[in-house]
């Protein structure tokens, strides 16, 4: 099997984080018991995440998320371009190269969070948004993508809990609440999103990505 790039999205305090190391866990598991992926002989289980999955992206993720930049405001524009600057540079030197390798990466947010936080949130230009994320992956796009669906304020309040909030999670609940209509919309589109109600409880949520990663690698083997 050939390497294959998982996705988590969904709006802040979704979960993602959570899933995809639970998801790791029971991947290798699965491939040393040899109740999955039997005809491989290793298996290698990448995280990362967006923006933030390289050196270069760690530096551009503090600019985006909690850079004190002296009262200056992020323009959405350069918002919009900093995020893509990532983008390619984690397909670049990191993405791309697990692949090759055959790796299962699981990436924690891509090109949907453009969409739905620059596009649906801030309402820059869809097409736009859709040329600069070919630009950024070269075309490269997930195999499967969870979108793990919750109630905004749900998602905020467990973001909240957590500790600092960032200036993302800054905006107001409006903002958000557009964020998560341009998961719906991506999601009517595009058959390879697959929607995980991560309103239950974090053993809930993963039952149900495993289940649905039983019947992918089906496929794929
Ligand atoms: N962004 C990103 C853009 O605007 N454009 C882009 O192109 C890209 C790539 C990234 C920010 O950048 C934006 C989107 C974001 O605003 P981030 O820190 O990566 O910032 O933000 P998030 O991806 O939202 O990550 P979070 O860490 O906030 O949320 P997660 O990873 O979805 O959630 P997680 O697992 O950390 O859980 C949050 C809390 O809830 C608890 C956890 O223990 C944790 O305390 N929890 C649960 N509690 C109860 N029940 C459950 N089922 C739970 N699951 C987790």
């Amino acid at each position: 099997m050939i390497g294959k790039l998982i996705v988590f999205e969904g709006v802040e305090g979704g979960g993602k984080t959570t899933q995809i190391k639970l998801l790791r866990n029971w991947l290798l598991e699965k491939w040393r018991s040899g109740k999955l992926f039997s005809k491989s002989p290793d298996l290698e289980v990448v995280i990362t995440r967006e923006p933030g999955g390289t050196k270069v992206g760690k530096t551009l993720r503090e600019l985006l998320l909690n850079a004190d930049v002296s009262g200056e405001q992020i323009q959405e524009r350069a918002e919009l371009l900093l995020y893509a600057a990532d983008r390619a540079q984690h397909i670049d030197t990191l993405i791309n190269p697990s692949l090759e390798r055959g790796a299962i990466v699981l990436c924690d947010r891509f090109i949907d969070s453009t969409i739905a936080y620059q596009g649906y949130g801030r309402g820059l230009d869809l097409p736009l948004i859709q040329q600069l994320n070919h630009i950024a992956t070269g075309g490269l796009k997930s195999h499967l993508t969870f979108w793990l669906d919750i109630d905004v304020e749900i998602g905020l309040t467990r973001a909240k809990n957590r500790g600092k909030i960032d200036r993302m999670e800054q905006a107001d609940i409006q903002f958000h609440q557009r964020v998560k209509k341009g998961y719906q919309e991506l999601a009517k589109n595009n058959p390879l999103i697959v929607r995980i109600d991560a309103n239950l409880t974090i053993e809930k949520v993963q039952q149900q990505i495993q289940e649905m990663i039983v019947q992918k690698f089906q496929q794929w083997e």
